[in-house]
């Protein structure tokens, strides 16, 4: 995969030459190029934004200066997919980074200040090219770059070959099952007087399968009811069907329903 960033603050995206994406980038799985956007520009003092129209608080960034700077990295290519970071686009998921796993090129436009001219997603989408707006969720950044690292980290550990053990994708958080991971331990058995469950050292497969979906039920409706109320009744066996009455939600006709009051929380 090709990911071009273009930013006002490349020194931001250091942190993609370590661990993981590091390596990805020295073993040729992923080509990332990071790039200043003010090489795009055409006066003395290298302007990147100028006042709102309309009046308000704070600096756009020009459209005119944009362009320039996106035609460049796209190369001409018809498949490279814009990604534009903004607080005011679709909640980023794991989804968003299943998907853009798939591409083949990816663009990453940062904004800083109040954004970047809405001309130009309008601009390229017209051109019939793909435009992700993606937020990483419900707070305010001083621009981009951060949300862009995010990103990238979530998709490059996507791409085969990054991840040493492709299994280690299949149970996390956010994955296929749609229920938080379950609690995890290493050694010593015992720390600092606390053990570990015992069912763990049992060697007994099944259990410890049952008690781990057990405990990523648990987490996930203490910490995000949302998921629970989302999951797929057809994914759910007996157990989690009893294990979820227990925790207030109850399964009737094809939906999952939280009883308030049904237990103490
Ligand atoms: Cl993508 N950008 C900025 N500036 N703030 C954010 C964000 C992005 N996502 C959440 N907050």
């Amino acid at each position: 995969m090709r990911i071009d960033v273009v930013t006002v603050f490349p020194d931001y995206l250091a942190a993609l030459d370590l661990s993981l994406i590091g390596k990805a980038r020295q073993s040729g799985l992923l080509d990332l190029r990071v790039h200043d956007l003010r090489d795009w520009t055409t006066d003395r003092h290298r302007t990147v934004d100028d006042t709102p129209f309309g009046g308000g608080a704070g600096m756009v960034m020009r459209p005119d200066v944009w362009g320039s700077a996106l035609d460049a990295v796209l190369d001409g290519d018809p498949d490279g997919h814009l990604v534009i970071p903004t607080p005011s686009g679709e909640v980023f998921t794991q989804r968003h980074a299943e998907s853009l796993a798939t591409e083949g090129h990816l663009v990453v436009a940062c904004g800083r200040y109040e954004g970047i001219d809405a001309r130009v997603a309008d601009h390229y989408r017209a051109a019939g090219r793909r435009v992700s707006e993606l937020s990483i969720g419900d707070y305010v950044l001083n621009g981009g770059e951060v949300a862009a690292l995010v990103m990238i980290e979530a998709v490059g550990r996507l791409l085969p070959g990054v991840v040493g053990n492709p299994e280690s994708l299949v149970e996390e958080s956010h994955g296929a099952a749609g229920l938080l991971e379950y609690p995890v331990f290493t050694k010593p058995p015992v720390w600092d007087g606390h053990e570990i469950p015992d069912v763990l050292l049992s060697g007994h497969h099944a259990k410890i399968a049952r008690w781990r979906r057990d405990r990523a039920l648990e987490r996930t409706a203490a910490r995000r009811p949302d998921m629970i109320a989302a999951l797929d009744v057809e994914d759910l066996d007996k157990h989690d069907v009893a294990k979820l009455a227990e925790l207030g939600w109850h399964v009737t006709d094809g939906t999952i329903l939280r009883i308030p009051g049904a237990v103490a929380d």
